[in-house]
Parts: C-alpha cells; sequence; structure tokens
C-alpha cells in the first residue's frame, strides 16, 4: 500500500483527529433484538422498489453483536476516533414510552470499549432512524417530535456524555428533509415541498433545544451538528447559471447554517418557497442559534447548477464513483474555505465523512484492492491539508466509511468500505485503502503508533 503521498506532503496540526465513521442502521443489524423498536428505514426498506437489491437492515454487518472485534479492527487501523450513531429506537422504542437498559447499556459497553483502546467517541444522535412510532403521528413534520428529540439527546447525555469526546444532534438535516420528504427516495418516503421546509425547521429548532439541554448537563464533550455540503458551482458563465448557483447553495447550505450562526432563514430561498416556508413561532430562530463548538461536514463531490438543468455529470470529463459521483478533491478545499470565510462564527470544522463507492478486485492473495479508494482518500486528505494552509480551523477528518454496509436506497450492492465486509460469512477484510490510511497516520504521529 505505502500511504498516502499526495496527503503526506500536506502539514496537519498535532491534535487533528484521524477517524472511521459509520451509521447505527448501516451495521447494527439486530433489527428487534432486546427490545429496540421499528424505525421509519426499517418500515422504507419493506416497500416494494424502494430500496435497490431489495435488502434491508435486520442483518446488516452484524456489528450488535461483532462491536468488540470492530472495535479491536478500527484500533488495528490507526484511527484514534470513531464516530458511530446511537439508534434512536433502540434506546427508545417507540420514542416516547419508557427506555430501553438494554439499548443504553450496548452504546455504553461501545463507549467504554471505544475509550478501553485508546480512542476516542464521535457520536451522533440522530442518523436518520427515527423510531417509526413517531413517524405515525407525524414524524418530523409534527412540532411535538422536537421535544421528543431533547428527552433523547438529554437521555444520551446522562447516560454517555461524560465519556465521549463529541456529540453532534443531526446527520445531514437536508438529506432527511430533501430525499425524505420531498423527493421521496429515502425514509419516509414522501413528497410534499410544504412538508419538507417544515421538517428542516423542526430539525434545526431539535438541535438547538437540544443543544441548550446537554450544555446544561456540563459535559466535556464538545457539541454540534453535521451537514451534507458541496461547493455549489455554476456550470457556465451565464448570469441564468450564477443564479441557479446562489439559490442551491441557499437551499443546501445557507438554509442550515444562516439560522445556526445569524438567526435567520436566506431570504432568497424563503422567497423562493413563497406559501411553502416554513412556519416559524416566537423563540425559534434563537433557540436553533445556539453557541456549538464544532460543524461536521460531509463531503463527497461538487455540486453543478445550470438554469437549465443541462449539466450532466457523465460528460464532465472528471472520473466517476460507482455512485456516478465526479470525484473531485478541489471541491472540498474550496468549501472548507469559503464555509470559514462566511461563517467565521463556526469555530472549528470537521470532515466528518468523505469516501467513496468503488469496485473492489479481490487477488488470488485475498487481499482487496481498491487503488480508485486509495487515491480518492489521498486526493482528499490533501485538499483538507490546502484548506489548513489557508487558516481554516479544521479538527480532524473521518473516512466514510469503516465497513462496507447497508447504503440507504441502494442497498448493499455499493460499497463505502476501507474494510470489506463478506455478506455471506461476515468476514472483515481491510482492503488497500485501509492499510494505506493506516500507515498514512502511523506516518504522521510515530510515537503515538506504538
Ligand atoms: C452520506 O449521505 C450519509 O451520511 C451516509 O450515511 C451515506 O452512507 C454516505 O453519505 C454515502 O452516500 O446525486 O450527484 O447530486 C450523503 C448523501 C450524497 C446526498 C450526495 C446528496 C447528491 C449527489 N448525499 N447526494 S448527486
Amino acid at each position: 500500500p505505502g500511504g498516502l503521498p499526495t496527503a503526506a506532503a500536506r502539514q496537519f496540526p498535532a491534535d487533528f483527529v484521524w477517524a472511521v465513521a459509520t451509521s447505527a442502521f448501516q451495521i447494527e443489524g439486530a433489527a428487534d433484538r432486546d427490545g429496540k423498536g421499528p424505525s421509519i428505514w426499517d418500515t422504507f426498506c419493506r416497500q416494494p422498489g424502494a430500496i435497490a437489491d431489495n435488502s434491508h437492515g435486520d442483518i446488516a454487518c452484524e456489528h450488535y453483536d461483532r462491536w468488540e472485534a470492530d472495535l479491536d479492527l478500527i484500533q488495528s487501523l490507526g484511527a484514534q476516533a470513531y464516530r458511530f450513531s446511537i439508534s434512536w429506537p433502540r434506546v427508545r422504542a417507540t420514542g416516547d414510552g419508557p427506555w430501553n437498559e438494554a439499548g443504553l447499556a450496548f452504546y455504553e459497553k461501545l463507549v467504554d470499549g471505544i475509550n478501553a483502546r485508546g480512542m476516542k467517541a464521535y457520536v451522533t444522535l440522530n442518523h436518520w432512524d427515527l423510531p417509526q412510532a413517531l413517524q405515525d403521528i407525524g414524524g418530523w413534520g409534527n412540532r411535538a417530535t422536537v421535544d421528543r428529540f431533547v428527552e433523547y439527546a438529554e437521555a444520551i447525555g446522562r447516560r454517555i456524555g461524560h465519556k465521549v469526546a463529541s456529540i453532534a444532534t443531526h446527520n445531514e438535516p437536508w438529506v432527511v428533509a430533501q430525499l425524505g420528504h420531498e423527493v421521496g427516495i429515502f425514509a419516509p418516503g414522501l413528497k410534499d415541498r410544504r412538508l419538507a421546509a417544515q421538517v428542516s425547521h423542526h430539525l434545526l429548532l431539535s438541535h438547538g433545544r437540544a443543544v441548550r439541554r446537554l450544555r446544561a448537563l456540563e459535559l466535556p464533550a464538545s457539541l454540534g451538528i453535521v451537514l451534507n455540503l458541496s461547493p455549489i458551482y455554476p456550470a457556465t458563465d451565464t448570469p441564468e447559471d450564477r443564479a441557479k448557483a446562489r439559490l442551491e447553495d441557499g437551499k443546501l447550505r445557507r438554509w442550515y447554517m444562516d439560522p445556526l450562526f445569524k438567526g435567520h432563514y436566506p431570504q432568497d430561498v424563503l422567497d423562493h418557497l413563497g406559501d411553502d416556508a416554513p412556519q416559524v413561532e416566537d423563540g425559534d430562530m434563537a433557540d436553533i442559534q445556539q453557541p456549538i463548538d464544532f460543524v461536521g461536514v460531509n463531503y463527497y463531490s461538487r455540486g453543478m447548477a445550470s438554469a437549465d438543468n443541462s449539466f450532466d455529470s457523465k460528460t464532465s470529463g472528471l472520473p466517476l464513483t460507482a455512485m456516478g459521483w465526479e470525484v473531485y478533491p478541489q471541491g472540498l478545499t474550496d468549501l472548507l474555505v469559503w464555509l470559514h470565510r462566511d461563517y467565521p462564527e463556526a469555530k472549528r470544522l470537521y470532515v466528518t465523512e468523505n469516501g467513496g463507492a468503488f469496485p473492489d478486485v479481490v487477488g488470488a492473495d485475498g487481499r482487496v484492492h481498491d487503488a480508485d479508494r486509495t487515491s480518492y482518500l489521498d486526493t482528499h486528505i490533501a485538499a483538507v491539508g490546502d484548506a489548513i494552509a489557508q487558516g481554516v480551523p479544521m479538527g480532524g477528518y473521518m473516512v466514510w466509511s469503516l465497513l462496507d454496509n447497508f447504503e440507504w436506497a441502494s442497498g448493499y450492492e455499493k460499497r463505502f468500505g476501507i474494510v470489506h465486509v463478506d455478506y455471506a460469512t461476515q468476514k472483515r477484510t481491510p482492503k488497500d485503502s485501509a492499510l494505506a490510511f493506516r500507515d498514512f497516520v502511523r506516518g504522521l504521529k510515530p510515537a503515538a503508533q506504538d
């Protein structure tokens, strides 16, 4: 493997955190074990045609049973931290009734296991798996779900908040609102623009109120939120394409960052939504604008905007991943530099997800050769180094993902792992990219690794 040569030529702060990331629904399995209730993704997977290979999360990577070996694996790859998410319906089956001690105990064991291996725990509370019982009464469209989420955040804070490094409220609220409630390709599979806007508001409100509740616990953990972001470039230099790019940036980035750090929604996007703009009650915007310690950035590709939607990534000339997403590391540098320029109030930025789906070649030697992924990681980590050199306060970089796993609507066909999973046997095999990542991190911090 031989490390990541482009990345190795960049400078990273000594306290920069190198990590791997997963989410509960994508790896745990054990969908109805030990008192777990169904989530909206358990339900969505049963909807005919919703998932490419008609799969589901019932078994996934069996991480619920294999967590100890998986933590050993993470440690062996040189990761200093592990970003994972908690399944809300595993710790409170209906999102409202009694707390499930078996679920809480599972995550406490996991955190203790991370700490015992000398790593840090980065927790995400909502990586999309809302309790189905809450969906049955309106889900994120129902303002009461905000209160349920704050209760959930407090329960997790009280149970494990004193022994984790970081708590993020939501993962990618844009995806939940847009892909879940407007486009309908993700759970709960709804197609209603006005509902989607209201959902985005409730997600932001629940974030702010959960942060306030967690602050009151005086935990050592840093508190923040994770957003999916891309720089949006106009496809051509025409005024029409430039206007489209500005609107798309408004919907993706400013819609979330402005409330979090400036206390208002962007006026151009409100105008665009017209009657579909969310209902906002007195005090909501102040609640959303709670001081936070970090923003997590999930970056996969750039966005291209053309007024007539004529841009086609297939003809752009850039390499594409197996998802059809363009490989564009410069976009990560631009994104981070522009984010820091526009929102200096965001004190620390992390890349909380970055990686790609690529074909694996299993060699005669049993090794899994994924040179495309190794190169992707190399150039994107270097892109983070370039942002740091331009003054962006970066806290860490987390590979998506540790394991091949349930890739949402794509099922198990798309593999994002730096570790290969043979689903027939659940055997884990570190791919060449995992070994390169390990060697790179070791090379940075030789003393800390042995
Ligand atoms: C993340 O979502 C998730 O947090 C994670 O769970 C998931 O496994 C991972 O990424 C990989 O998908 O169609 O070209 O316009 C990322 C979701 C990906 C949604 C990019 C928007 C737009 C690409 N985002 N996508 S494109």
